[in-house]
């Protein structure tokens, strides 16, 4: 098996990654180390800019590390790059709570998931995912984490949070950016 690095304080991404690497033969290691999430419009410059950072700290491994976030169409993209921010503000709550008008048909949303590789030697490569599907009108479930509670992925009946580890990994966003890390993992 081989070691992989990955920066980050959330328990629910260590433990999707470790489930969908493991056939892959890469063993998940988490690094709760912290870094400066920058203000900016996209999740991909976050990502960049976390990279950028542990490069300046001269890390001694190669290293991933993951911004993601939920972009709902009917708030125009809301909560988008601040959705760590508003999961502690206002909460899945406040969230349904500025939906309350809002017909099914016009609930749809869209997780994105940006997976950041860094080098020791200074190089950058992202790989992105994308989920799309609906709020929902109450939260369900309890598994997962974060915004799982109200998200149901296009073609499941189901929540995220009702979804076990291994349905969630096929389909979801995260799902398909590390797909695509391993990918280039692979022909490297
Ligand atoms: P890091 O240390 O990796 O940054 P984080 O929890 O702060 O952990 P992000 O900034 O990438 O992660 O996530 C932004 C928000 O989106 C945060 O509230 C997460 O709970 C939520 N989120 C990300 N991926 C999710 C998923 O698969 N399901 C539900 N919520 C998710």
């Amino acid at each position: 098996m081989k070691n992989l690095y990955f920066i980050t304080s959330n328990n629910g991404k260590v433990h999707e990654a470790t489930e969908k690497l493991k056939p892959f033969d890469y063993n998940i290691i988490q690094k709760d180390y912290g870094y400066p999430e920058i203000q900016t419009e996209t999740l991909e410059e976050v990502a960049r800019f976390g990279v950028k950072h542990f490069h300046q700290k001269k890390i001694d491994h190669p290293f991933i590390l993951e911004d993601a976030g939920i972009f709902i169409d009917a708030l125009k993209g809301f909560p988008g790059v601040y959705s760590s921010y508003v999961y502690f503000t206002l909460g899945l709550d406040g969230i349904l709570r500025l939906m309350k008008d809002v017909t099914n048909e016009k609930r749809t949303a869209q997780f994105k998931s940006v997976f950041a590789y860094g080098t020791t030697q200074g190089d950058i490569q992202l790989f992105v995912g994308t989920c799309e599907g609906i709020i929902t009108k109450k939260k369900q479930g309890s598994k997962g984490f974060g915004y799982d509670p109200i998200f149901k992925p296009t073609g499941f009946d189901k929540t995220f949070a009702e979804l076990e580890t291994n349905e969630k990994n096929k389909v979801s966003h995260r799902a398909k950016s590390l797909e695509k890390l391993v990918t280039f993992l692979k022909d490297k």
